[in-house]
């Protein structure tokens, strides 16, 4: 397909791949992310749909991906159509390409129910947070049943990211003082959901507990007080407590 600018024509085929997409057609899917990633006039303001979207963010190294990948192998046993996004918001020279990740994941990639893009973006934050809201409209469209956002740090940008997500799920491990990077970034204040992750590891009941005292300190929103939870996701250990909280707090937003 020829590169889509302003004109009636493009915009009369970027309107027919918009009605195209659905769950049987990621081929038109990836081809529409493709074309917002790479031309920023081209936006998707919104999309009605059934999807819950979950961002998961936390500092490098907490068990974000691997928490992924054991949402998928539960939620698929659940008879749940799930699409991941993978953003990098940080680094130009990986391109998006999260090596590490498209390996874990490897194991979905034939399963025509779950959807994996890893996001490449310029690496500055205005264009990331306008192109992030389109992918995850577009994504949208193609009625998977849940939508995960997987950040790679926390910094401003995954700030900005979780804007356009439903329910943010922080993951934090016990003794990486991932905590006080988050408190500095402002991730605590918009996390709906704590996993303290490992917690097959010393010290992880201790951060939850730590982590438990600070989020009652701080203000409390309306219709929710933040969840904390413990778990080993690489153990499959809180997997089903994560997904009863994700799920109660998707009904909550509706
Ligand atoms: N001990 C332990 N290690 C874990 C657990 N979950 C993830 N890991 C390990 O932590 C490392 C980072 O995991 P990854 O999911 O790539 O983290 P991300 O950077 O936040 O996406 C990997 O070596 C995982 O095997 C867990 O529950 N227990
Ligand atoms: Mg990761």
């Amino acid at each position: 397909m020829s590169h889509m600018s302003s004109g009636a024509n493009s915009e009369q085929q970027w309107q027919e791949l918009l009605s195209s997409i659905t769950r049987a057609n990621p081929r038109d899917l990836a081809r529409a992310i493709s074309l917002v990633e790479n031309d920023s006039t081209l936006k998707v303001h919104s999309a009605v749909s059934n999807s819950q979207v979950i961002g998961i963010t936390g500092a490098p190294g907490v068990g974000k991906s691997t928490t992924v990948n054991a949402l998928i192998a539960a939620l698929r046993s659940h008879n749940k159509s799930i699409a991941v996004l993978a953003v990098d918001p940080s680094s130009p020279i990986s391109g998006g390409a999260l090596l590490g990740d498209r390996i874990r994941l490897g194991e979905h990639f034939l399963d025509p129910e779950v959807f994996i893009r890893s996001l490449a973006t310029r690496g500055h934050l205005g264009g990331l947070s306008a192109t992030i809201e389109s992918v995850i409209n577009l994504t949208k469209l193609a009625g998977f049943d849940y939508i995960f956002v997987e950040t790679v740090g926390v910094g401003q940008s995954e700030v900005e990211v979780m804007k356009y997500v439903q329910t943010v799920v922080v993951v934090m491990a016990p003794g990486m003082g991932d905590g006080i990077q988050a408190s500095k970034a402002g991730i605590l204040e918009i996390g709906d959901i704590f996993l303290v992750n490992k917690s097959d590891r010393d010290g992880a009941k201790e951060s939850a507990k730590e982590l438990e005292s600070s989020l009652h300190l701080s203000a409390k929103p309306l219709n929710w007080q933040p969840i904390v939870l413990l778990g080993a996701m690489e153990k499959s250990v809180g997997v089903d407590e994560l997904i009863s909280a994700i799920k109660k707090h998707g009904e909550i937003m509706k």
